[in-house]
């Protein structure tokens, strides 16, 4: 499997500063905003700052270090937000199939309300 990432997507553009987000947390190689068009009260993306299009090219080609700050980001965010007791969700959808919209990886973390099930269709 071969990735081609898209420097133009929406997220290449706010990491380059193009476009604005309000920002939740930010590492060496992660950022976390909020979703612009939020689903749930709490509602926030983390990306990793590299050229990544999705999880499984994240897994086959980052660095360990670039792995473990992105789940280390979900974790804090998890926290940050208030959403360890009552529960939460972590999505990162991908391709077609997954109906992935923005071609940079990204884990929507969703909370402050029962979520219903997984799948609605
Ligand atoms: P997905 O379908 O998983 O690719 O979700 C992409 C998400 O990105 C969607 O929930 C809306 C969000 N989004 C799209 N454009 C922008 C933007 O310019 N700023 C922010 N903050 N979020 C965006």
């Amino acid at each position: 499997m071969s990735y081609t990432y898209d420097e133009e997507n929406i997220f290449a553009k706010i990491l380059r500063g193009e476009i604005p987000c309000t920002k939740v947390a930010e590492t060496e190689s992660c950022l976390a905003f909020r979703d612009i068009n939020p689903a749930a009260p709490v509602h926030v993306l983390v990306i990793p700052k590299g050229p990544y299009v999705n999880m499984d090219h994240f897994g086959a080609e980052a660095s360990d270090a670039e792995i473990a700050d992105f789940h280390r980001m979900i974790s804090d965010v998890i926290r940050q937000e208030g959403l360890s007791e009552d529960g939460y969700r972590v999505i990162s959808n991908a391709g077609v199939n997954g109906m992935q919209e923005v071609p940079h990886l990204h884990a929507h973390i969703l909370g402050g309300r029962i979520l219903g099930p997984l799948l609605s269709a």
